[in-house]
């Protein structure tokens, strides 16, 4: 069995991988090289890659062949091998002719920036429009190097992961057909806009009222997400765990349910041919009932990244996000701190009842943050009154799962519910009892 990389997998193993970062000076990267490379293992790790070895490497000038000189290849080759290290990522843009010759120097697999993440983000788009917007940048990106394919085509076509092996025979990739499906998509991406039923149709899907986390990658979502759930995820509710790993149905502390949802994290210095691809992967955001946004507070860039991330949910819809009542910002890795700074930011905590500080690594704060979405959820509380069929059991027992349930009258063939609701659950319980079209 070859895994997604197109290399042999053996029994769920771990593709092991390298991460290199080539650091050239002047580069105008706003992150240190080592805030980078520890990115870059981060979105490495978000595809189940076992980073092995990652390193920086000090460049003078690109090599237009290698990109990396040889004088650091040679040295690098005995060490993938002793390792078996099976991917090379190269964190910075590669021209194809620079990522094949260094395959035939490293005798191993190489992929580019632009191509772990398309990876990252390919696995992620959950909406029709995610995806399109995804298999899209896959397209253009495979286009404008014309190198063997390592997208849908190719699995279509009945090829090996789309990634391939070194050595192997090269794919004459036909332009036509990359741009008849560049069109094809772009008709379909147009129509999926047109709908816009997309905020509606995901809130349906979902049972529960959706919290979702957002922040930048190695903010520490993913361990959030993890701390929250394990102790209160259900044991026995697997289905969310297999159909999505990236959503999880847990318990608030007033026995409400909710679907805590991790999503794909912001990236530094974002490609920009990703940028659509990126935000369409963030839709579902848009239909979430709370909003917690993760923060690295320990991080000498969170200040910029908090305000990347407010701007680019601004541009999605979600206008002044941080004003709305059903945002939350978690000021993570507080274990990080220096007392000092710890104590000034539990100040900021009591002034800013949104602000939550927190360590997912330790726990402290979870409970609070908990309180919070339970609080958030209950403030959007309405009673209303519905009249049910009594024969409509599935609808009965969502009522009383989904609401707290005031007075039951039954008249004739019909049940009068008097009910407390939450706004979310209200427009999912209207477009149950709604006329089917
Ligand atoms: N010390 C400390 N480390 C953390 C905390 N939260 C996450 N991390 C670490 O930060 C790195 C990135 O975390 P992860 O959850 O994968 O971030 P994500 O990319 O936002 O999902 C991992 O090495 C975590 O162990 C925290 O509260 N304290
Ligand atoms: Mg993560």
């Amino acid at each position: 069995m070859k895994n997604k990389f197109g290399l042999e997998n053996q029994q769920d193993k771990q593709t092991k991988a390298a991460v290199i970062f080539p650091s050239l000076t002047n580069s105008g990267i706003r992150l240190s090289p080592e805030a980078r490379l520890k990115e870059a293992c981060g979105l490495a790790s978000a595809i189940n890659l076992d980073v092995v070895l990652s390193e920086i490497v000090k460049l003078r000038e690109i090599k237009p062949a290698t990109f990396i000189g040889h004088g650091y290849l040679d040295k690098l080759l005995p060490t993938l091998q002793s390792l078996d290290i099976e991917l090379l990522i190269i964190d910075a843009s590669l021209s194809a002719i620079q990522q094949r010759n260094l395959e035939k120097a490293l005798n191993i697999k190489v992929i580019d920036r632009t191509a772990l993440i398309l990876e990252i983000f390919g696995e992620r788009a959950n909406t029709k429009e995610g995806k399109l917007q995804v298999e899209l940048a896959h397209l253009s990106y495979q286009r404008s190097r014309l190198v063997r394919s390592w997208t849908h085509l190719e699995r279509q076509r009945g090829g090996a992961g789309f990634l391939g092996g070194p050595g192997e025979t090269q794919i004459e990739l036909d332009r036509r057909i990359i741009d008849d499906k560049i069109i094809k998509i772009e008709k379909e991406l147009s129509k999926v806009k047109q709908t816009r039923s997309l905020q509606r149709s995901a809130r349906q899907k979902v049972p529960y009222p959706v919290v979702a986390l957002v922040g930048y990658t190695n903010a520490g979502k993913s361990s959030l997400f993890n701390k929250l759930s394990k102790s209160n995820v259900f044991a026995k509710d697997l289905l969310f765990a297999t159909l999505d790993p990236t959503m999880r149905r847990i318990k608030l502390p007033s026995g409400k349910e909710v679907i805590l949802s991790d999503t794909v994290g912001f990236i530094s210095d974002l490609p920009h041919e990703l940028i659509m691809s990126f935000r369409a992967t963030l839709e579902e955001v848009l239909a979430a009932d709370v909003i917690v946004h993760v923060r690295d507070i320990s991080g000498a860039d969170n200040i910029e990244q908090k305000k990347d991330v407010l701007d680019v949910l601004h541009h999605l819809g979600l206008k002044e996000i941080e004003q709305q009542a059903n945002y939350i910002e978690v000021l993570n890795k507080i274990d990080l701190l220096t007392a000092e700074d710890k104590h000034k930011i539990e100040l900021q905590t009591q002034r800013n009842k949104t602000l939550v500080a927190a360590s997912a690594i330790t726990g402290e704060g979870t409970d609070l943050l908990l309180k919070k979405i339970d609080n958030i959820l209950s403030s959007q509380e309405k009673i209303m009154e519905i009249k049910i069929p009594a024969s409509d059991g599935k609808l009965m027992a969502w009522i009383y799962a989904n609401s707290e349930v005031l007075q039951k009258e039954t008249k004739a063939a019909n049940i009068l519910f008097k009910i407390k609701i939450n706004a979310a659950n209200q427009a999912r319980l209207q477009a149950k009892i709604a006329p089917k079209s």
